[in-house]
């Protein structure tokens, strides 16, 4: 019998930092809310992808705000990864909780990458910011070459 535990216990369990307290009802809010977390740093990110590739002109303050938001929000998803989320409307591969080390490392990685590329984005510098935004889509890459079904 799997046992639902609250968000906030397992990201203290997992050493993930919450910069807010979450709370799940039930297995299915967190499923809700990990991915609506992603579907925001996705939009906050692409923007900046969007400029990086010329797509967008570039503009210093607006690289700036949408990389911090996305590093900001790069905190948010993992409490959504508790025990008895692994069913539901969901593309999370199982994977993730017999190998939650590896989630967690690969989590963490994203972090300090997204975290990276706020710092650079702040540096005004179109070339630096291109090169962070590099590492940074690297780093959701290999989350989701591991751990995310097609
Ligand atoms: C994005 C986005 C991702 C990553 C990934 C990088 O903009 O939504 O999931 O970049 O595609 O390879």
């Amino acid at each position: 019998m799997k046992q639902y535990v609250p968000a906030i216990s397992v990201a203290f369990a997992l050493g993930i930092s919450l910069p807010a307290a979450a709370q799940f009802q039930k297995p299915e809010d967190a499923i809700k809310y990990r991915k609506a977390a992603f579907t925001v740093m996705n939009a906050h990110f692409g923007r900046v992808g969007a400029m990086v590739n010329n797509r967008i002109p570039y503009d210093a303050k607006v690289a700036a705000e949408n990389a911090e938001i996305t590093a900001e929000i790069a905190k948010l998803p993992f409490a959504g990864f508790g025990p008895g989320t692994e069913k539901g409307d969901t593309r999370a591969k199982p994977e993730i909780w017999t190998e939650m080390d590896k989630f967690r490392a690969a989590a963490s990685k994203m972090q300090e990458e997204t975290a990276k590329l706020a710092t650079a984005a702040k540096a005004g510098n179109p070339e630096t910011l291109k090169a962070a935004f590099g590492d940074a889509a690297k780093s959701c890459k290999a989350c989701h070459d591991s751990y995310r079904k097609e």
